[in-house]
């Protein structure tokens, strides 16, 4: 008799083995009883037969309810028609855990109730799917940049200087040194880190003291962030829709079945190749005006225009070289139209909006000290900033993928809060 995972039976029919696990859901007859075990790598169907088990173990099966945790002792059978395809035929049944009123039951419950019991929904098959495929699109992301030769490089989350905008800055105390910031991006770092070592990312959580309530907002996210030295704006959306293409199709290839479980319409998703159309701001403000919307050359595009934009495609659009004024101080003036910086947006289609920033990054010492103080920022904390147009300046480009909107896309999710564990929002630090 040996302890076996429920995702490891395939190779255990006939034999009798252990699973630990918690309890789903219970039926019985009067002679027969049925009970759905998992234990996070699959659910097991569980069969007892009044007549052939010991009666403690068939009283104290009656007892289970949702969310015991429990050791079944039992014989592994081939069963195509029970969830994972295998059947335990029980023969012995010890309890772990009492689960007394489990508060999570198989009928609806309200969002904030299911988030103020985040710990515990975790555990249903939707939350399962989504942990999974945000587990699938992490790996995909680091398998394709270690497949092309990116390295991996850890920026601070304590930072002394601002990093995207003053808006949204977490700040604490730090010794005698001032305040420090939350991050709000690796970027700066990671350009320093390019001149070290070429093509380089960062991957890690990243701080908005965001006010806003929409379904697009975390105040805590997490970014992976590519920097590439000699890149251009144009090579950085090439690398970008070679990206995104490569995690989406590792979804459809090895999460369909999670996919499957959250009814999400793959036909969307397959088509999602490469090369993705591309707009200028300034052709996309036309489109938006020819339709009606009240906006002029310089707003900035909101989710409600990113979403009739990307609606008219079946893959996601960039939007690049946006007015200089509504961007980043680090972004590249546009040598054809100093209006503009060399950045670029990437829309995902079905709403889901904004899934990339990017840009090539200001190269010229001067015009970017410039833009520092243009932005009103204190020159002195960026001057390790400075010194890399100082010591061998080089073109270079990067961008930020947030892993919860990609997540909560690929998904098909209504709200990027369930493609994260335990979301940190304006009103939300618990549990
Ligand atoms: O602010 S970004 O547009 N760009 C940057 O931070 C650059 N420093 C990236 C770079 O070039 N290295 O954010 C990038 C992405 C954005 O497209 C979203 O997908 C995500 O980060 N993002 C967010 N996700 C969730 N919640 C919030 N508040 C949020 N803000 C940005």
């Amino acid at each position: 008799m040996s302890h076996v995972e429920i995702g490891g039976l395939s190779g255990c029919v006939g034999e009798t083995v252990t699973i630990q696990g918690w309890v789903t859901t219970t039926r019985s007859s009067g002679k027969v009883a049925f009970a759905v075990i998992r234990d996070g790598t699959g659910l097991l169907q569980c069969v007892l037969v009044k007549s052939q088990v010991a009666e403690e173990v068939w009283d104290r099966f009656q007892g289970l309810t949702q969310e015991t945790s429990v050791a079944v002792t039992g014989e592994v059978r081939a069963e195509p028609r029970s969830p994972g395809g295998y059947e335990l035929g029980l023969t012995g049944l010890e309890v772990i855990g009492e689960s007394v009123d489990f508060p999570i039951s198989p009928k609806e419950h309200g969002t904030a109730f299911l988030h103020e019991h985040r710990h515990l929904w975790l555990r249903s098959r939707r939350q399962v799917a989504i942990a999974r495929v945000r587990h699938e699109v992490v790996q995909a992301i680091r398998d394709f940049l270690y497949e092309r030769g990116f390295v991996c490089v850890d920026t601070p989350i304590l930072t002394g200087a601002i990093g995207e905008e003053a808006g949204n800055l977490f700040s604490t105390e730090y010794f005698d040194l001032g305040s420090a910031y939350l991050a709000q991006t690796g970027q700066l770092y990671g350009e320093a880190a390019a001149a070290a070592l070429g093509k380089i990312y960062c991957f890690g959580p990243t701080f908005r003291a965001e006010k806003s309530k929409t379904r697009r907002h975390l105040t805590e996210f997490w970014m992976v962030e590519p920097e590439v030295a000699w890149l251009d704006s144009d090579g950085n959306m090439e690398l970008q829709e070679q990206f995104i293409s490569y995690i989406v199709a590792r979804a459809l290839d090895r999460r369909a079945e999670e996919l499957k479980e959250l009814e999400r319409d793959t036909s969307r998703l397959e088509s999602v190749t490469a090369p993705f159309p591309r707009l200028s701001y300034t052709d996309a403000i036309a489109y938006l005006k020819s339709e009606g919307h009240d906006l002029e050359w310089g707003a900035d595009i909101g989710g409600d225009e990113e979403t009739v934009l990307a609606s008219r495609y079946d893959r996601p659009v960039f939007v690049y070289n946006y007015p200089k004024a509504i961007k980043a101080f680090y972004m590249k003036e546009n040598p054809d139209d100093p209006r503009t910086v060399l950045s670029n947006d990437c829309l995902a289609p079905e709403g889901y909006g904004e899934i990339i920033g990017g840009s090539q990054r200001e190269d010229d010492y001067d015009r970017l000290l410039a833009r520092i103080v243009d932005y009103g920022l204190d020159p002195d904390a960026y001057k390790w900033y400075l010194d890399l147009r100082k010591y061998g300046t080089f073109a270079h480009s990067g961008f930020g993928l947030g892993v919860e909107r990609t997540v909560a896309w690929i998904c098909g999710i209504p709200h990027i809060r369930e493609a994260i564990a335990f979301p940190r929002q304006i009103h939300r630090l618990y549990p």
